[in-house]
């Protein structure tokens, strides 16, 4: 997994990128015809990538086969992918080592007793949309298939670090933390192991113990505490990380943390006990040359684009972005939302009590946690996008799931983006409560479409939050925007399509809103145009998404412009 930082010395690691064989398997008669062992035929792609932006591809969903020689010495080899979509089935020599569901999270396969030499490696992926799927074929975004994240393989020698969370508990001056950390060992040799295993965070050894495992054993370890005086916080303006390296004699983990704490009081949301107003973009990690395989080089594109308009937060709508894209917000000292892609108005009310979507989301959630918890970036866990939130069904989910997130995710702020505000009844699990609503762009439930719809739902709302004793817990809108085709302008500021009328609402709302007494910040929809999916038909003009206040090739809109001033603005005030 590619890191902006050395995430091993001692393991060595194989990056598996650059030529597979491919081919796609419209009939999926590819098991049947042994395709697992090795494809017969096949083009050259490179991987990571996404098949839809190759030519004639663009609307197949279904089966893409991949194959990958490569050479090893042999012993215990361990396989990561960052992101397969939909669906991963892998082979190594014609014998199923894994099964992976879901296309925005990592997952890791250790095979031990490998012979040396050349093996190959077969992945089907699978992006077939059916009635259990994460997401449903109604959805806002393009359904891309294939091996769109990074793919490597290391020899684990001896007691290895599988991984490593590091918690903490900051003491009330914020000046020192108690630390500890979960670690995963797992002996990759064939017969009983003892390791001196060490973690140094910054200068600090803050543990060392010898450790004895069994052959091909895993083993959970929770460190004892530990007291580190004066910590420097990970803060927006002065983001410090901390190196910890956990190692045995024979492997190593190295990663980042920030020490920080992200909390809510009456109303407000304090990073490190200082007042944030939230001043955000939803952003899909999406190109439409790339797909979802999205270029390094171009995350950092748009974080600077992100920071040039006076941003503070992004929004990863609507999954776990790049790993390498949140180490690079972890080191601009930008906050990040993630939440997993369970986008709600595809989902039935009776599917939200299915047992194969609960429990896909839940490990959706776990996975989440799993792969992205020392990121100090993160400060919000998102459950969910626009579900049925006004039914049981949805209150036992977000019940469970907010359980979870509470109980595992470390020092989170836990929402879900609400598009029910007057009927939701998920709205108590959430640390802040986090609004959808499109006025002055969609007509619906008794609005007309009018910017002057906001003041009447604003009202409304105010009072939904008093007769539910949420007076305390922050408002966000994480959602409001309107669609401008880039280019098209007009005298006329009510022609809707124009760069004037989408720049005008979004002056209106961002006003609006930073204003509005019980509200702390705003994500508005959305950062550039996305390719969408042909399922939300006439309604998406090109098939793209044309809400971003930048176009699909990162050029300004007239409203961006307009948000750059006003984001600036609000930022200055903050610094007062
Ligand atoms: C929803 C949804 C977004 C997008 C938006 C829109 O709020 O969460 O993904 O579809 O609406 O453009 O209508």
């Amino acid at each position: 997994m590619k890191r902006l930082f050395v995430s091993h010395e001692k393991r060595s690691v194989t990056d598996l990128g650059g030529a597979w064989k491919f081919s796609l398997d419209p009939k999926k008669t590819g098991i049947e015809n042994g395709w697992q062992n090795g494809l017969p035929t096949g083009e050259t792609v490179i991987v990571p990538s996404v098949w839809n932006t190759e030519l004639r591809n663009l609307m197949y969903e279904g089966w893409g086969w991949y194959e990958k020689k490569f050479k090893t010495q042999g012993g215990t080899l361990y396989f990561e992918f960052e992101a397969v979509m939909t669906e991963a089935t892998v082979w190594l020599d014609g014998k199923e080592i894994k099964k992976h569901y879901g296309a925005f999270t990592p997952f890791e396969i250790i095979v031990n007793d490998v012979l040396e030499g050349e093996h190959t490696l077969v992945v089907l992926a699978d992006s077939t949309i059916d009635k259990n799927s994460f997401p449903q074929r109604y959805t806002d975004w393009f359904n891309y298939g294939g091996i769109a994240r990074d793919v490597s393989v290391s020899n684990l020698k001896g007691v290895s670090i599988l991984l490593n969370h590091v918690k903490y508990e900051l003491s009330s001056d914020l000046g020192s933390a108690s630390v500890w950390c979960t670690l995963e060992l797992y002996n990759a040799s064939n017969e009983k192991t003892s390791a001196p295993v060490s973690i140094k965070i910054g200068d600090e050894v803050i543990y060392c113990e010898q450790i004895a495992l069994d052959a091909y054993q895993a083993m959970t370890i929770n460190t004892p505490k530990v007291k580190l005086e004066n910590i420097e916080l990970w803060n927006m303006d002065s983001p410090k990380l901390y190196t910890v390296i956990a190692s045995t004699d024979t492997d190593d983990l190295i990663d980042k943390i920030g020490f920080r704490k992200i909390e809510v009081k009456s109303l407000d949301i304090l990073l490190n006990g200082k007042r944030v107003e939230l001043l955000g973009v939803n952003r899909h990690e999406e190109h439409p040359d790339w797909g979802f395989a999205f270029p390094a080089k171009l995350m950092k594109k748009d974080i600077d684009l992100i920071v040039d308009m006076g941003c503070n937060t992004i929004r990863g709508s609507h999954y776990p972005n790049s790993k390498i894209f949140v180490d690079m917000l972890d080191e601009r000292g930008i906050l990040f939302w993630s939440e997993i892609p369970m986008w709600g108005c595809g989902f039935s009310e009776q599917s939200l009590a299915d047992p194969i979507i609960k429990e896909r989301g839940l490990n959706m959630q776990k996975e989440m946690v799993k792969y992205y918890y020392n990121h100090p970036s993160i400060v919000i866990w998102g459950m969910h996008n626009e579900i049925a939130t006004y039914h049981e069904n949805s209150y036992e989910l977000s019940r469970e799931w907010s359980a979870y997130l509470r109980e595992n995710g470390g020092n989170r702020l836990i929402t879900h983006a609400s598009n029910h505000p007057l009927k939701d009844r998920d709205m108590g699990f959430d640390d802040i409560i986090c609004i959808n609503i499109y006025h002055g762009w969609y007509r619906y439930g008794g609005y007309e479409g009018k910017l002057s719809d906001w003041d009447k739902m604003i009202e409304e709302f105010r009072q939904r939050r008093i007769e539910n004793g949420w007076e305390d817990k922050p408002v966000i809108m994480s959602e409001f925007g309107a669609g401008a085709l880039a280019g098209f302008h007009s005298h006329f500021d009510t022609v809707r399509w124009s760069e004037e009328y989408q720049r005008d609402l979004m002056e209106y709302c961002l006003e609006l809103f930073h204003k509005t007494d019980y509200m702390r910040g705003t994500y508005l929809w959305q950062f550039c145009n996305i390719r969408t999916s042909p399922s939300m038909d006439m309604n998406r003009v090109r098939y793209f998404n044309n809400k971003g206040i930048l176009d699909e090739y990162r050029n300004p809109k007239a409203a961006y412009f307009k948000v750059k001033e006003l984001y600036t603005k609000y930022a200055n005030e903050m610094k007062k």
